[in-house]
């Protein structure tokens, strides 16, 4: 079961390197710091609001870290500002945004 979750995990990381081989320098990453979290349910709360977002393919929160790793789906993009805003409504408070667009420490217009 363990080795089985592994390969997964190896396969999903290897196909995510060669989507952003042509554009290394932009990666498909959003990071989000947010400030309230303190368990795995706090997290969990966050990634269904995250993966409820319109082109976000996955979401990985880490609420001892206070930071969301968000992903979009091959070939689209979704709006930071949603994502922020995902957040907010789960109940936690977004410190910084970075992603392809830029990096932002108030919500984003679009
Ligand atoms: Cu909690």
């Amino acid at each position: 079961m363990k080795n089985s979750v592994v390969v997964a995990n190896v396969l999903a990381w290897m196909m995510a390197c060669v989507s952003v081989a042509g554009a290394a320098e932009t990666p498909n990453n959003t990071i989000v710091s947010i400030k309230g979290m303190h368990c795995a349910g706090c997290a969990n709360k966050v990634t269904k609001k995250l993966q409820a977002v319109p082109n976000v393919n996955s979401a990985s929160v880490d609420a001892d870290k206070g930071t969301a790793v968000v992903n979009a789906a091959a070939g689209k993009d979704f709006s930071p500002k949603a994502v922020w805003e995902a957040i907010e409504s789960a109940g936690y408070k977004p410190t910084e945004l970075k992603g392809p667009t830029g990096t932002f420490t108030a919500k984003p217009t679009k």
